[in-house]
């Protein structure tokens, strides 16, 4: 006789009913589950003495059963042939119990019984006993299903962002909070604004010098402390930086881009320049220049990751686009989504826009809960942290999780993944579109809605993508005037298969563009790029209240948009003006197409795709599998403090082109398997990244005003 399911089972008895007490399928002619009618204590597991073949059908005789113990048949457990769970009556007398169970001991058909009893099981770090961690709807949304990041299933399988340091370059944080105290890293921080190892926020007359300290909390507040909230990667470290707090200039914030870059991974910056809807800025020469430095040779080589807050000039109709942070391809740059997903009144949009994530909303959706400072009249907790500035600290924390399963991520990679795997949803206001290479991208949403279990899946089975090219066209002096609304001035660029010949290139990520526009009101100036795919990016959107008469000075426009697509092909960026009567004349003086992207063929996009969709199922997650990570680089700790401001500017002018240089070839031999078509050789129209305009070292510094990025009507 074949060795049957039931024989199996009675082997592993008695754990397995107890296992599947949740599984018990309805009985037909009980409610189910009625309340108090069939709980522990008052039920049992039983398995039948008998099977089919003896010729009485199992199920009648648990009826017979049941009924000779005064019990209720509840029907067969789950999928378990010949076991049945019995239940006594909603009401009854202990001593009726225990003659019941009397009945089922002395009974000739029943091999086995167990009186069930709760089973301490904990829902696996689901659970915690930080008071607001209910109110955190971003991190497990009951209200509004699918409106959170995804994130418990990761932190069930232990992927907490451990090994990982998070720095918030802000206006210092409390890292004496119950919150931030285990999980802060003295090592990783500094005060620029002092000029001290310690970045403890400074209360000042407007008490508003908390921002720093929610967005730590967001990242890596201290679980289980019977105290406020749960950061995203609650397992990570997380560090401070100082320097917002007090005048900002060019060079503070190039110390504070590579500030301990070898311990920091990740930079989480909620600020940027004004957005007020008029403004053009971004980082100025040696911010740039450390923006590069860091993805160059920051955490050991594989590049420092950037996160930045897309702005909260909504209202404004300002556009992250005109915000050199957010368009800088060294960065992740992300924006806000309410509770319902769709974008609020302050969010911006942009076509170098990464990904969304969640954060307040208009009206009565909820904001942000996280840790706040304890300073002033600051609890140590809040439920009022707003804008996009709630946004990039999340992605941040998201990012640590990433870099947790697979560490030698590079800064590029964790971009890619990003378009990968951040996911859509219904939102007629979006715009989807989907490019050639099957990303669907929003100038409102990005790729998408970070998921962290997505991410995460897709970290742990990512090989790292072939090293970065670009390729430039040259110069194009065009000196065309720009038609009215809605004529459109259109210029072209072909970039040949012969063109993209020695770097390599074959597939994009960043598109942009230096524009150069005389017009006496630039903002009436609407820019649209047209990869050869025919994608559409508004790289310079129409923005009323921008009434600068200086045009833009080559500024450089990026868009995400083309990502994954083909290189090659006719380039086309359209032009048109949005004037009120005549006289506005605009001109394009000239252009310059950049393309960055990598050797990685079309069909090796598609198949990495289908890798990131296969690996959604955890299994890799769950097992033991890893891929092979190069070692990094040994760079030294900290090339550039504790020099000073002009000893900072002198080597940077002097010597970065060689010390860049020479990193990333480094770079490529050490950890690209390098392919020798893209190096070593320089001619217009090809090079690798340390010959961009991205260097270009210009005008001298003058002090910014950098603005913490908040929603308008934040709490405090
Ligand atoms: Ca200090
Ligand atoms: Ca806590
Ligand atoms: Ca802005
Ligand atoms: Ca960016």
């Amino acid at each position: 006789m074949a060795f049957s399911l039931s024989h199996f089972l009675a082997l592993l008895l008695p754990p397995i009913p107890l296992l599947l007490l949740t599984t018990v399928k309805p009985h037909p002619g009980f409610g189910w589950p009625e309340s108090g009618a069939c709980v522990p204590g008052r039920s049992w597991a039983v398995r039948l003495g008998a099977s089919d073949e003896d010729g009485r059908r199992l199920d009648d005789l648990a009826e017979a059963v049941a009924q000779e113990a005064g019990l209720q048949n509840w029907g067969q457990i789950g999928q378990l042939e010949g076991h049945y769970l019995f239940c006594y009556a909603p009401h009854g007398q202990p001593e009726e119990i225990s003659a019941a169970a009397k009945v089922l001991a002395a009974h000739p058909d029943v091999a086995w019984h167990s009186q069930e009893q709760p089973l301490r099981r904990a829902k696996r770090s689901m659970e915690f006993n930080d008071p607001r961690y209910p109110k955190q709807w971003h991190l497990h949304n009951e209200v509004r299903a699918g409106m959170d990041i995804n994130v418990t299933g990761v932190w069930e399988r232990n992927v907490t962002g451990s090994g990982v340091t998070v720095v918030v370059v802000d206006d210092g944080i409390q890292h004496t909070l119950q919150d931030i105290q285990p999980n802060y890293s003295p090592e990783g921080s500094y005060d620029l604004n002092s000029n001290d190892p310690d970045p403890m926020p400074h209360p000042d007359s407007r008490g508003d010098n908390h921002h720093g300290t929610r967005c730590a909390g967001e990242i890596a507040a201290a679980p289980n402390n019977s105290f406020c909230a749960v950061g995203v990667a609650y397992g990570s470290r997380v560090a401070g930086i100082r320097v917002l707090d007090g005048p900002l200039t060019d060079s503070m914030e190039a110390v504070a881009f590579n500030k301990h870059y070898q311990v920091n991974d990740v930079y989480s910056c909620s600020w940027g320049p004004e957005d007020d809807g008029r403004t053009v800025d971004g980082p100025h020469p040696l911010g740039k220049v450390a923006l590069q430095h860091g993805v160059i040779a920051g955490r050991r080589g594989f590049g420092s990751i950037f996160v930045v807050a897309s702005g909260n000039g909504g209202q404004n109709e300002d556009d992250c686009n005109y915000d050199g942070y957010a368009n800088s391809i060294y960065t992740v740059t992300i924006g806000a989504v309410d509770e319902n997903g769709r974008k609020p009144f302050y969010a911006e949009k942009c076509a170098s826009m990464l990904a969304v994530t969640f954060s307040s909303g208009d009206g009565l959706l909820r904001s942000i809960v996280t840790s706040d400072w304890s300073m002033q009249q600051g609890t140590g907790c809040t439920e009022g942290h707003t804008g996009t500035s709630a946004a990039a600290p999340l992605a941040a924390g998201m990012v640590a999780l990433m870099l947790q399963v697979r560490p030698c991520l590079t800064w590029r990679d964790v971009q890619h993944i990003i378009a990968y795997t951040a996911t859509k949803y219904e939102d007629k206001e979006a715009d989807w579109m989907a490019n050639s290479a099957g990303f669907r991208h929003s100038h409102l949403h990005g790729f998408g809605l970070l998921n962290a279990w997505r991410l995460v899946n897709a970290a742990k089975v990512w090989e790292s993508v072939p090293f970065l090219v670009s390729y430039q066209s040259p110069v194009l002096r065009e000196e065309r005037t720009i038609h009215a609304h809605p004529l459109v001035s259109t210029v072209t660029w072909n970039v040949t298969a012969a063109d993209l010949l020695e770097s390599g290139m074959q597939t994009l990520e960043h598109v942009s563009v230096a524009v150069t526009v005389s017009h006496p009101r630039r903002g009436n100036v609407e820019i649209t790029l047209i990869c050869p795919s025919g994608m559409t990016s508004v790289i310079g959107a129409h923005r009323s209240m921008d009434v600068d008469p200086s045009g833009y000075n080559d500024w450089t426009f990026s868009t995400v948009r083309c990502w994954g697509e083909r290189a090659e092909g006719v380039y086309s960026l359209q032009l048109t003006d949005y004037r009120q009567g005549a006289l506005n004349i605009g001109v394009l003086n000239q252009w310059k197409l950049i393309l960055y992207g990598s050797s990685m063929s079309f069909d090796e996009v598609k198949a990495r795709q289908r890798v990131v969709e296969d690996a959604m199922g955890g299994q890799y997650l769950n097992s033991s599998f890893s891929l092979p990570c190069p070692p990094g680089l040994d760079i030294p700790p900290e090339s550039f403090s504790p020099l000073t401001s002009n000893i900072l500017k002198s080597l940077l002018l002097l010597g970065c082109l060689a010390l860049f240089a020479s990193l990333y070839y480094m770079l490529e031999v050490t950890l690209f398997h390098v392919d020798s078509r893209g190096l070593c050789r320089r001619r217009r129209g090809h090079s690798n990244i340390e010959e961009g305009d991205e260097l270009e070292v210009g005008s001298m510094l003058a002090p910014e005003d950098k603005e913490p990025i908040m929603g308008r009507h934040s709490s405090t």
